[in-house]
């Protein structure tokens, strides 16, 4: 029988990703758009699935909608990506974003206990919750200690997915993913604007790339591989909980040299704390300076998982490496200027 799922955030990076995934395995898809003033389907049109989706009006903070909107679509399977997702934006919409991120689980939960009870639910949980780390690789047990209101707001949806399922036997499960990126990845965040940034200068343009805090380590993986682990999730008999992550850690100033190298740029890094750059070493050409409008109120310094649980429960790991992941982005972006 052919199975249905529908996915909020069907428009963001991993939505567009897992949307096709499913497709690809047969499922009938539906989304969640939230209403703005441009449609904004340009994934899904990327990944050649914009007309194969049945995309539904949804808003994670307006709680008729979403009763409407569930009961009227009974599907197998729910995956909850939708959410404001980014981190530096939370400080400054710290209530929108506990409204959408922690509050918008529980709405979405409750109409599935309600209306739909043996739907399988997915919750994208996230390693920010971790925050200023209390074990090094976090792993499912390490204490959380989130750093921004994003963080706090997820750790409310993670542990009501942990409640729902404990309370109502729901079939919920949480994945804690670390960072995972892709040529789709917003452009706010770091990896995109590195890449993107770069492949302009490599064409030609002046820009000089502005970061902010550059000691930070992130575990980065592809998003591809990601949302292969979600869906494995909501395949098994038990609900659960599982982090995904490659277990390596890499600063940024060594993401900013795997993305410059497959533009045939070599790069040199001189001066501290505010005052550093990078120069390319073939023209002396200042590519990268540091700017405190990009560091943030409290900061979350290093992240690194142990995804040996989904590994040996799942039968997932990360396939794509760190530099292989920066040069297929930074390729991506300089191809698409040409055009
Ligand atoms: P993304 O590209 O920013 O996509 C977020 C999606 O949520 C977009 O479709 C967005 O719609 C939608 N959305 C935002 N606010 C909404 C609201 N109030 N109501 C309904 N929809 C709303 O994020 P992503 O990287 O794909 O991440 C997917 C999920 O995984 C998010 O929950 C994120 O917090 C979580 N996560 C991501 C990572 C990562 O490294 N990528 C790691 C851990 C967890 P618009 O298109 O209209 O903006
Ligand atoms: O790319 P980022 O904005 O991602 P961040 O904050 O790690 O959050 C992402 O991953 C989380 C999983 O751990 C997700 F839950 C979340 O939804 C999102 O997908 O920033 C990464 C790091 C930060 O430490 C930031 O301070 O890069 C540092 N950074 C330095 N300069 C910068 C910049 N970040 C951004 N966005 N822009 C800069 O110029």
């Amino acid at each position: 029988m052919t199975k249905s799922a529908f996915i909020t955030g069907i428009t963001g990076q991993d939505g567009a990703y897992l949307a096709k995934l499913l497709l690809q395995k047969g499922y009938r898809v539906h989304g969640g758009v939230r209403r703005i003033s441009h449609p904004e389907t340009t994934r899904l049109a990327a990944l050649g699935i914009a007309d194969q989706v049945t995309l539904h009006s949804f808003d994670l903070n307006e709680i008729n909608n979403i009763v409407r909107v569930i009961r009227d679509t009974p599907v197998d399977e729910f995956y909850n990506l939708a959410a404001q997702s980014f981190v530096g934006a939370s400080w400054e919409q710290p209530i929108y974003t506990g409204d959408a991120n922690g509050m918008g689980v529980v709405r979405i939960l409750d109409c599935l206990r309600t209306y739909h009870p043996n739907t399988r639910f997915y919750q994208a949980s996230t390693s920010e919750m971790f925050g200023l780390v209390q074990e090094v690789p976090q792993r499912e047990t390490t204490p959380f200690y989130p750093r921004s209101p994003y963080g706090v707001a997820k750790a409310y949806g993670h542990y009501i997915t942990m409640n729902y399922r404990e309370s109502f036997g729901m079939h919920a499960s949480s994945g804690v993913l670390f960072n995972h990126e892709s040529p789709l990845r917003g452009k706010e965040f770091v990896t995109r604007k590195i890449t993107l940034g770069l492949a302009k200068i490599a064409r030609g343009s002046n820009e000089v790339l502005k970061l902010g805090n550059l000691d930070v380590q992130r575990d980065w993986g592809y998003a591809g591989d990601y949302v292969r682990g979600m869906w494995l999730m909501l395949q098994q008999d038990q609900p659960d909980d599982y982090v995904l992550a490659t277990g390596v850690t890499t600063p940024i100033r060594e993401f900013v040299r795997y993305a410059a190298e497959a533009l045939d740029m070599e790069l040199e890094f001189m001066g501290r704390g505010l005052n550093e750059m990078a120069v390319e070493r073939k023209t002396g050409r200042r590519i990268l300076e540091v700017d405190p409008d990009f560091f943030r109120p409290a900061e979350v310094d290093l992240l690194i998982g142990d995804a040996s649980k989904a590994k040996s429960s799942l039968g997932w790991h990360a396939k794509m490496p760190v530099k292989t992941l920066a040069a297929m982005m930074a390729q991506a972006d300089f191809d698409a200027l040409r055009a």
